[in-house]
């Protein structure tokens, strides 16, 4: 098939998910075109299969806001039209959606081709951002608009039940991983210099907004140092790095706690890792967490919206109420005093992760889009 995707290009896991999944679709060869403003950060490979198509948005003076939902609706109808395309799946509501919408209503007016468009709802398009009575409307009207919708977990499509009036099916299609990619053998010489007396390695990964409670991973690692030796990794950036690594400072942790900002190689830095922290407000699902998980490092998360569709309490590792970082703390201190449950529940978390491996997702996808095949 030939396939449209359009995703945010950044660091966030929806853009990491869309870009995970059109190289799967590219490997399984379908063509695969992404049509996003900038080049996908995990867009990293050559495939023949796999096409590039980027918005551009012209500046004028008049404009304050660049009319990007325009720009990107127009590149839609240029690439449907030219490579004709099957379908165009979108990612993330906010403005995927109703652009969408807005190109099938083009081609339509234009050929009289009617172009599927599938929306899959992320998280905060619908937790957050949607819910904002600034988008509400045109948000609920595009997911409705949309020739199927799909969920990243059970959470997310009862939250978008709830607080939206959905006129069809919600389909849920989680999120997955590539455990091939993930599952790779720690490098010694990288741990050496991590974790150079052998400490325990933390590690939390996200863009660093206020909905990651990214305190919360200071003051549960603030306690277990107290109690063992450890190290923790802050991978990614956003708008709460600069006051945590302030906090860092005042409690005398910066020999212990490293910023490494944005990295590629996730799967080298969870190797040598043993605990994830994912304190956050709210995840629909957790994708982070369960790249983690591939890589057997144990989770000890909140239980809040999807994470438990994952992480499962005791077993791959621990759940606690959002801000209870006393309850997470002493989790982590527990199970890092005990190298055989360790051990135990790293090899559990792996194989709650090969439940979610792309090799099982993928074809759920295929499956979807076939129901939109043309039959010419
Ligand atoms: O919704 C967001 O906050 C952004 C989005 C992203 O692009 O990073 O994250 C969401 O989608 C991910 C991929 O499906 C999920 O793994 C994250 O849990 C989810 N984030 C939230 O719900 C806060």
């Amino acid at each position: 098939m030939r396939i449209g995707i359009v995703c945010y290009p950044t660091f966030g896991g929806s853009g990491v998910l869309a870009t995970e999944l059109g190289k799967a679709l590219a490997d399984k060869n379908h063509q695969v075109h992404f049509i996003t403003y900038q080049q996908p950060v995990r867009l990293n490979i050559f495939n023949a299969n796999i096409f590039y198509h980027e918005v551009q948005v012209p500046v004028y003076p008049l404009f304050d806001y660049p009319p990007y939902e325009i720009a990107l609706s127009s590149t839609m109808v240029d690439v449907i039209m030219n490579y004709d395309l099957d379908l165009l799946h979108v990612h993330y509501a906010i403005p995927h959606a109703s652009a969408a919408f807005m190109a099938k209503q083009i081609v339509f007016k234009n050929t009289g081709r009617n172009v599927p468009v599938i929306t899959t709802l992320h998280g905060t398009d619908i937790t957050l951002v949607g819910r904002d009575k600034t988008y509400e409307p045109v948000v609920t009207f595009s997911i409705n608009e949309s020739d199927a919708i799909t969920a990243v977990s059970e959470n997310l499509k009862s939250e978008t039940l709830k607080h939206f009036n959905i006129s069809k099916t919600i389909e849920v299609i989680t999120n997955f991983v590539s455990i091939e990619r993930f599952s790779k053998k720690p490098i010694d010489a990288f741990k050496k210099v991590i974790a150079p007396n052998n400490e325990k390695v933390f590690v939390h990964a996200s863009n660093f907004r206020k909905v990651k409670r990214v305190d919360d991973v200071v003051k549960i690692f603030a306690e277990v140092r107290k109690k063992i030796p450890a190290k923790l990794l802050m991978v990614g950036d956003g708008p709460e790095r600069p006051p945590i690594e302030e906090e860092v400072r005042t409690l005398n942790l910066e020999n212990d706690v490293r910023f490494v900002g944005k990295q590629d190689q996730m799967e080298e830095i969870l190797a040598v890792s043993d605990v994830f922290l994912l304190p956050s407000e709210y995840e629909s699902f957790g994708l982070a967490a369960l790249e983690a998980m591939a890589a057997k490092t144990i989770v000890i998360s909140t239980n809040a919206g999807g994470l438990p569709e994952i992480n499962i309490h005791n077993q791959t590792g621990f759940l606690a109420n959002v801000g209870d970082v006393t309850t997470m703390a002493n989790d982590a201190i527990k199970i890092l005093q005990d190298d055989k449950k360790l051990k135990q529940m790293k090899e559990a978390a792996y194989e709650q992760a090969c439940k979610f491996d792309l090799h099982n997702i993928i074809p759920l996808y295929e499956k979807l889009y076939s129901r939109f095949c043309r039959m010419s």
